[in-house]
């Protein structure tokens, strides 16, 4: 049985399993209480970051990382194309945008939302965090240019670089505060309109009550 460790990112995992009909157990990681107690998942991850994923005797982390494994080891009993084979035309698109969700986006807001929510009230206006949403701004440019060429981020279907950028956008608009354009926004309601998110959200309570607050 697979084994995802955490929400946050693992939302990505989690809605991948989901579409790709595969059994898993969520096991929830709280990152608000003192992590060195859960000695079960540093374990799996001394590092005490989420998510993690454990598959038998496989553990790994970095949740674009493990949606390439899954889709890698076990696509091809999945129900749908999540991911378009190396010799299809929009194979290079849909690298570009699985990873952009995380390295040019996701990732780069990350210092915006830690240092605008935990960090000393004397420290949360700084130029780095200033930087991070600009950068987050710059790469979303590449987002909104492909929703005028397309309606989703490899195309004409949808694949998971459509997860891997939808998260970013929750992120965003949830964690970040940030506005987004019209375009990139119903994009987001399209795509979170899908059984398979809403099945993934009904698995992750965390999350789901996070987004009920952030997003009201
Ligand atoms: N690039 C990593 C980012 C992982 C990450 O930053 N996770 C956050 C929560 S979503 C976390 O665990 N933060 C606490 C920490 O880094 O100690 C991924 O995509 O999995």
């Amino acid at each position: 049985m697979i084994t995802v460790w955490g929400e946050g990112r693992g939302i990505r995992v989690v809605w991948l399993l989901e579409e790709m009909g595969l059994p898993y157990r969520l096991r929830d990681v709280n990152l608000l209480e003192d992590i060195s107690k859960d000695t079960e998942f540093l374990a799996i991850n001394p590092c005490g970051f989420i998510p993690a994923l454990q598959d038998g005797d496989m553990v790994m982390v970095e949740s674009i990382a493990i949606m390439e494994y899954l889709l890698g080891r076990y696509g091809r009993q999945s129900k749908s194309a999540l991911a378009p084979a190396p010799d299809a035309p929009n194979f290079g698109l849909y690298q570009q945008f699985l990873h952009l969700g995380e390295a040019g986006l996701a990732g780069m807001l990350y210092f915006h939302v830690i240092t605008k929510n935990i960090a000393p009230e004397a420290e949360r206006n700084n130029w780095t965090a200033r930087e991070s949403v600009e950068i987050f701004r710059n790469r979303l440019q590449l987002v909104s240019r492909q929703l005028a060429l397309a309606p989703y981020m490899a195309g004409e279907y949808f694949t998971a670089a459509d997860i891997s950028v939808t998260y970013a956008l929750t992120f965003a608009q949830a964690a970040g505060g940030l506005t987004l354009g019209k375009d990139e926004r119903n994009y987001w309601e399209r795509m979170t309109a899908r059984d398979g998110y809403k099945r993934a959200l009904s698995s992750c309570h965390a999350t789901r009550n996070w987004l009920a607050k952030a997003l009201s």
